[in-house]
């Protein structure tokens, strides 16, 4: 049915009000009953690690640029913006023509079905709460816009507009309710914290040697060599955090093997484990960026897994999977080699933190992040590179991902003020497995000067460094570059992270006053 008489302002304004607050209710039920049933379908979360996949990697390269590891509350601020600006639109095109704004939401609700049910990993009920969703948000709305229309030919007069805005309003309410309440359930359902807690992870047969104390100078503003958990960077797509039970965990090792081996948690802690330091990089990593951190691991290492398993001669990469779907290409060569690539249980300590992989993940020396150390893990297909691809190989970024030789000034930080005299220049530097044999500092472009180097704790490590420095009032640029154990001097000429990581001299810029 159209209307005939015509909208004022006031008009599109309620009508934009019924299709938000439809919009609302529907969203605060559909979270309810996810959180209930099946919180990994939560549709803002099934949505968002839709976008995430299929977002082009310009963009998502940008929004890490943008927002760090803050990447994701943008994008959930981002679905939330473009949610009330279509329910807005569906409420006033609703009023326009009966049946419009209800398809709009309907379909919003479709696609959270689909989102939830193409999630790899997705429950028997994933359908559920994008079904709520639709439902909810087309009949709210449809109830809302009818109280707008003309009654027996009349305009609505101030009563009913009053009577409109209290029921809009209560909708609302209750869809807020309905997502405090769905948030609180999932605060229950989070026992696996709980079982976290609990847990003592078994000691190592092969325990890590001590830090070497001259490996840590304690200067304020320079990167602590072993990173806190509570620190430590964390970058993945899983918008959801996977909550995986210990109990119901397992490995399964399969594809180019002699026998498959599944190991379950029991099995896999009952196994002698060994603990050692490794620096952790992202490729997305900039050049003087932080994006890297250095944890103490404790696993089993994977060579003995696939040992068992049987690797065939022809195989050349092990695709391990996340429960999320996730998956990261390693060359099975780093995997059985005499670096020890764990099947990791522990960092610094404690059981990996939940946003770390709990409670298993991969921790390999020398590889970046994205092609190795894969959350979460619940999968190890023994491939070749030419026939599997992992997540980010079609999203343009190398199937190969060694680590770069990299350094990077903390101290003095750029832009920040210096007062002179007597101070210190200090960083970071790491070529993972490879191992740092120098790093060289040069002030407004005059000569190298060697930095003093601090003890590697390993090659696996990064490695702090500083150097003296006498600041005389002015601007100045600072500039450093690392040289590895191989005898290979970092270049000057800058990439960007893509494709297989960023590269040139770090440069802080200082002013001396
Ligand atoms: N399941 C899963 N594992 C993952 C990723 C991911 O997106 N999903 N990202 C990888 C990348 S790109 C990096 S750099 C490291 C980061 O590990 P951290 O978050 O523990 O620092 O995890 C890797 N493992
Ligand atoms: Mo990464």
């Amino acid at each position: 049915m159209t209307q005939a008489i015509r909208t004022s302002r006031g008009d599109r304004l309620r009508s934009a009000a019924a299709g938000l607050s439809a919009a609302v209710v529907a969203v605060g039920l559909a979270e309810l009953v996810a959180a209930v049933v099946e919180p990994s379908a939560s549709p803002f979360a099934v949505i968002g690690s839709g976008l995430i996949d299929l977002a082009p990697s310009w963009a998502k390269d940008t929004a890490i640029a943008l927002f760090g590891t803050g990447d994701k509350a943008a994008l959930i601020t981002g679905i939330a913006v473009v949610l009330v600006a279509v329910a807005a639109l569906a409420g006033i095109l609703e009023s326009w023509r009966s049946g419009v704004g209800s398809v709009i939401l309907g379909g919003l609700g479709a696609l959270a079905v689909v989102a939830a049910m193409v999630r790899p990993g997705s429950g028997p009920f994933a359908w559920l709460p994008g079904l709520v969703a639709g439902l909810v948000g087309v009949i709210a709305l449809r109830l809302l816009t009818r109280r707008l229309r003309p009654i027996a030919g009349l305009a609505p007069d101030r009563e009913d507009r009053r009577r409109f805005l209290l029921w809009t309003a209560g909708t609302a309410a209750a869809g807020l309710i309905a997502l405090a309440v769905g948030n609180a359930a999932r605060g229950v359902t989070r026992s696996i914290d709980a079982v976290r807690d609990a847990l003592a992870l078994p000691k190592a047969a092969a325990p890590a040697a001590a830090v070497p104390p001259a490996a840590e100078l304690g200067i304020p503003g320079l990167a602590p060599v072993v990173t806190p958990n509570a620190d430590f960077y964390r970058i993945d797509t899983a918008l959801i955090v996977p909550r995986l039970d210990p109990a119901d965990w397992s490995l399964r090792i399969h594809g180019m093997v002699d026998r498959e081996v599944t190991i379950t948690w029991t099995e896999l802690l009952a196994l002698p484990m060994q603990e050692s330091y490794v620096t952790l990089a992202c490729v997305s990593n900039e050049v003087g960026g932080s994006l890297i951190g250095n944890a103490r691991w404790l696993g089993y290492p994977v060579r003995e897994l696939l040992a068992r398993a049987g690797v065939h001669a022809d195989a050349d990469m092990v695709l391990s999977t996340s429960i999320d779907g996730f998956t990261a290409s390693t060359p099975v060569e780093a995997l059985t080699d005499d670096r020890d690539a764990l099947l990791a249980i522990g960092m610094n300590g404690e059981p990996l933190p939940i946003e770390h992989g709990f409670p298993v993940r991969m921790v390999v020396p020398g590889l970046y992040g994205y092609v190795s150390a894969t959350k979460w893990v619940t999968e190890l297909e023994v491939t070749r590179f030419d026939r599997a691809q992992a997540y980010w190989t079609p999203r343009g970024w190398s199937d190969h991902g060694p680590i770069k030789l990299q350094s990077r000034i903390d101290v003095p930080r750029g832009g920040r003020a210096v007062t002179p005299g007597d101070t210190v220049i200090a960083g970071m530097a790491w070529q993972q497995h490879v191992g740092i044999a120098g790093v060289e500092v040069r002030v407004d472009g005059g000569p190298w000067r060697r930095a003093e180097l601090t003890t590697a704790i390993s090659a696996d490590t990064w490695v702090q460094w500083s150097m003296p420095w006498v600041a005389e009032t002015g601007s100045h640029t600072i500039e450093c570059r690392a040289v590895s154990v191989d005898g290979d001097t970092q270049i000057e000429q800058q990439a960007p992270p893509a494709p297989d990581g960023a590269q040139g001299w770090h440069r802080v810029d200082v002013t001396v006053n």
